[in-house]
């Protein structure tokens, strides 16, 4: 049996952010830790391209063309969707998570999801840095593990590269 993980290391790999401005103060939150993710993951800034979108609903369609144009290992997706009075909630939430699926699933190129969703502005601030973490980081990570990965698909040796990294420990783990 062949056992694949792809490796937290980012350097050597682009990526596109696509990132929505509606509650821009969030958002901004989630990009610092997406960055923070890759620079500590071995990536280079000059290797990351953001692009802002009005809202999470935009994010899927940045992000495909992102990942269409061949210029990006991975697209990491960020948003925050606050649960409001009207239904516009579970619109957008739903939109942006099957439209960066679709992203993935269409032209191959990871996308990652780092949308949150809230209830509340205090828990959409507990999952933007705070007490329950950063999911821009989280989404990073994601990518870059995907990133990796992905190599396996399209090249024998990366793949045979990456059994060899498993047998010898768990690549994931940077602690
Ligand atoms: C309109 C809207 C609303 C009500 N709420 C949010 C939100 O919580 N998070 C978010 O990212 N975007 C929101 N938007 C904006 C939409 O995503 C979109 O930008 C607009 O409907 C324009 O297409």
């Amino acid at each position: 049996m062949n056992e694949y993980k792809g490796s937290l290391d980012a350097s050597g790999k682009r990526f596109a952010i696509v990132v929505g401005r509606f509650n821009e103060t969030f958002s901004q939150n989630l990009l610092d830790g997406a960055v923070d993710c890759l620079n500590r993951l071995g990536g280079s800034e000059e290797d990351v391209e953001v692009f802002w979108v009005p809202g999470s609903f935009e994010v899927p369609h940045a992000a495909m063309s992102a990942a269409k144009s061949g210029r990006y290992d991975a697209v990491i997706c960020l948003g925050v969707v606050i649960r409001g009075a009207t239904a516009h909630f579970d619109l957008i939430a739903a939109e942006a998570a099957s439209g960066i699926s679709a992203v993935a699933r269409e032209t191959g190129v990871p996308a990652s999801f780092g949308i949150v969703t809230a209830d509340t502005m205090e828990q959409a601030a507990e999952r933007c840095g705070a007490k329950m973490g950063n999911k821009g980081w989280d989404a990073a990570q994601a990518a870059v593990e995907m990133a990796n990965l992905q190599e396996a698909f399209s090249d024998h040796r990366a793949g045979e590269e990456l059994i060899r990294a498993t047998e010898q420990g768990d690549p994931g783990d940077i602690s």
